[in-house]
């Protein structure tokens, strides 16, 4: 073959590849699952969550610095307790858990705008799972000592893919 042959064939391969490799970084096949745990002896139930779903909700912005960061950093995503209320989540005990198997319980009473944020952007962009996205629940740390604790470092779970509501 001639060299500008396997020049074309190339560049045919890479745009070919495209569409695929788009999406493989856009998160656009991700889903919150959220499955209600009935404790009273009627069958689990289960909702899948887009991305796009949660980016459509009313969303908050702050600044904070944080534990795993240097300097100031902004979040932006939506008050964990508006998602709650689109799910229609008023009571209960809620686990959430990560990619990783990470599983952490947020106490219901905690759960109020000011408070936890699922974050979907951080500084301007989208989090990939490399960066602790798509969904990281942050707290504004730096608003008040409540938020400086062990606890709520430990509830500041990243890559968060699944809320499990026992009720
Ligand atoms: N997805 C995920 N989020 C997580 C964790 C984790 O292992 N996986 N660890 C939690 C805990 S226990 C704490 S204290 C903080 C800080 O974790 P680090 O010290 O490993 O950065 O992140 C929290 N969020
Ligand atoms: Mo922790």
């Amino acid at each position: 073959m001639h060299r500008i042959t396997i020049l074309i064939a190339f560049l045919f391969g890479v745009v070919a590849a495209l569409p695929a490799w788009a999406n493989a970084s856009d998160s656009s096949d991700f889903r919150l699952e959220v499955v209600f745990v009935e404790t009273d002896g009627n069958p689990q139930s289960v909702r899948h969550v887009t991305l796009e779903e949660v980016m459509a909700l009313p969303s908050a912005e702050f600044q904070t610095t944080t534990i795993w960061t240097e300097g100031i950093q902004t979040f932006r995503g939506v008050w964990l307790s508006e998602l709650l209320t689109y799910l229609s989540i008023t009571e209960g005990t809620l686990d959430f858990s990560a990619l990783n198997e990470y599983l952490v319980e947020i106490p219901l009473q905690d759960i109020v705008p000011g408070g936890p944020l699922v974050a979907f952007e951080w500084n301007g962009a989208l989090m990939s799972p490399r960066d602790k996205g798509p969904l990281w629940v942050v707290f504004p740390y730096d608003s008040d000592a409540k938020f400086q604790t062990e606890s709520v470092y430990a509830q500041s779970i990243w890559q968060l893919d699944r809320i499990e509501v026992y009720r």
